[in-house]
């Protein structure tokens, strides 16, 4: 019989182009080796080195799915991968990544005149450029739709907009050198994308105050987009879309990435666990991964990791041929968040006392991974999501 492999239980690996496999081990090499070692300190000092993004730029990581501008223009799946592996090592890492590839990048791409594509994708493709991505408001997350922020002609410069409100809980923007802010134009109330340069705002007109103690996602930098009639050029606006499809597009492949990374912090914590298991002895010597009930915990959890994998990789094949429908983005990004945390929440019993202490990088998973859960539309969003595509009525309001 063929042997089972508890790190692939369902041979997933099998379905893998080479240019896949090879990127795959790319990734997972550079995250073990480059990422892993600092984590611990980078979550416990809540930092986020911008270093990271130059690095994976360097390896063609960034974008990888674009074609062109200097990305490497790989399958979802190869993208997939990428994002399972940074996550594998911190959902933060994941987070300042997948802003930075699917949200920033991504945005431009599909919906940036040429010359925004030609300014800022080649150096967004090699981390020099940090994009940031201004959707959530203070009084508006999982109702976009009602957000305040407005843009209108700038009073005093022609050729600008005016951009005013406020942008709360939005990775990188602390760090980065572009901001593509989503906002209603006053003339007809329908709602725009704009790149915001930050080197090109006068002072006082953009604001990016950090978001501190947070109790997840620590090693991922948060912060605020806080405008004040900032002057954006009216070339800086995406042309040709407008409304929710906007940012709800580039969402559609941010969350089809959170799909696979949920799962490779899932991955994670299923090999600290079996390894701590069969080390730690209770009871007349023997290793705790002898009682039936941890070992029951680890088959719950590397099932669901197993058939996480397979639904997300399924979809992204779909993705590529443009056969994936949002609805299935929603049901894999909801479902393997939301097995993640509970199988983290449960696998993290298994370690005792020393759950609580950071050195064994499970509770760090477990904050992290009710992070995901909660944004890019949080799990009972999703689930009303698929409830109106299901009934064909919306439950929103
Ligand atoms: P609704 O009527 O459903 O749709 C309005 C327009 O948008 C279109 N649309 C989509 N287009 C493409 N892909 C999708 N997935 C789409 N979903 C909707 C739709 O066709 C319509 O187009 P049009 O042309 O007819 O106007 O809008 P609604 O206001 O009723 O929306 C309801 C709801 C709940 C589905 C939506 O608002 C929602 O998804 N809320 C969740 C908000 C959210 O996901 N926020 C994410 C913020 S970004 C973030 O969290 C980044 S964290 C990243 C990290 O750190 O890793
Ligand atoms: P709310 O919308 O207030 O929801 C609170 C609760 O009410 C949720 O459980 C929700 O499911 C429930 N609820 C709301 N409406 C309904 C309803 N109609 N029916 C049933 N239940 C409902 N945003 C960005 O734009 N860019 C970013 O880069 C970004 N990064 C983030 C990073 C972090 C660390 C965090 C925590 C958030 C980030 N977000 C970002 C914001 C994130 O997308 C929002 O937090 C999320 O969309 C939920 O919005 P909210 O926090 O306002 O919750």
């Amino acid at each position: 019989p063929v042997p089972f492999d508890w790190k692939d239980p369902l041979g997933s690996n099998n379905t893998l182009t080479e240019d896949e496999l090879a990127i795959a081990e790319t990734a997972e090499s550079y995250c073990q080796e480059r990422m892993l070692p600092r984590v611990l300190d980078a979550y416990r000092k809540e930092e986020f080195d911008k270093k990271i993004l130059e690095e994976m730029g360097e390896l063609g990581l960034l974008g990888a799915t674009i074609q062109g501008y200097g990305c490497a223009g790989v399958s979802s799946v190869a993208s997939g991968l990428i994002t399972r592996a940074v996550e594998r090592v911190d959902s933060g890492y994941r987070s300042g990544y997948s802003v930075q590839s699917a949200l920033a990048m991504g945005g431009i791409e599909e919906f940036g005149s040429e010359e925004l594509k030609e300014k800022f994708l080649p150096k967004m493709a090699q981390g020099k450029l940090v994009g940031c991505f201004g959707l959530t408001e203070p009084n508006h997350g999982s109702d976009p739709g009602s957000m305040e922020t407005t843009a209108k002609p700038h009073p005093s410069k022609k050729g600008y907009f005016s951009l005013s409100g406020s942008k709360t809980w939005i990775t990188n923007s602390p760090i980065a050198d572009l901001f593509l802010v989503w906002a209603k134009l006053e003339s007809t109330g329908k709602i725009r994308g704009f790149v915001i340069e930050r080197d090109q705002c006068p002072p006082g007109t953009l604001e990016t105050p950090p978001i501190k103690n947070k109790n997840g996602l620590r090693a991922s930098i948060t912060g605020m987009i806080q405008l004040d009639e900032c002057p954006v050029p009216e070339a800086n606006m995406f042309p040709d879309i407008e409304g929710l499809r906007g940012p709800f597009s580039c969402l559609n492949s941010a969350r089809y990435g959170i799909a696979w990374g949920t799962i490779g912090a899932l991955e994670d914590c299923i090999a600290r666990t079996r390894e701590y298991a069969l080390e730690r002895k209770q009871f007349k010597g023997n290793p705790i991964a002898k009682y039936q009930l941890v070992q029951k915990k680890l088959a719950d959890a590397t099932t669901d990791a197993a058939y996480g994998i397979l639904a997300a990789a399924h979809v992204g094949r779909l993705k590529d041929d443009g056969k994936a429908a949002p609805e299935m983005i929603s049901m894999i990004k909801r479902q393997n968040c939301d097995r993640a945390l509970v199988n983290a929440r449960v696998l993290q019993e298994v370690f005792g006392g020393n759950a609580v202490s950071d050195e064994y990088g499970i509770g760090r998973h477990v904050a992290n991974l009710f992070v995901t859960q909660t944004y890019e539309g949080q799990s009972d969003i999703h689930a009303l999501i698929l409830g109106r595509a299901i009934t064909g009525i919306q439950a929103f309001c």
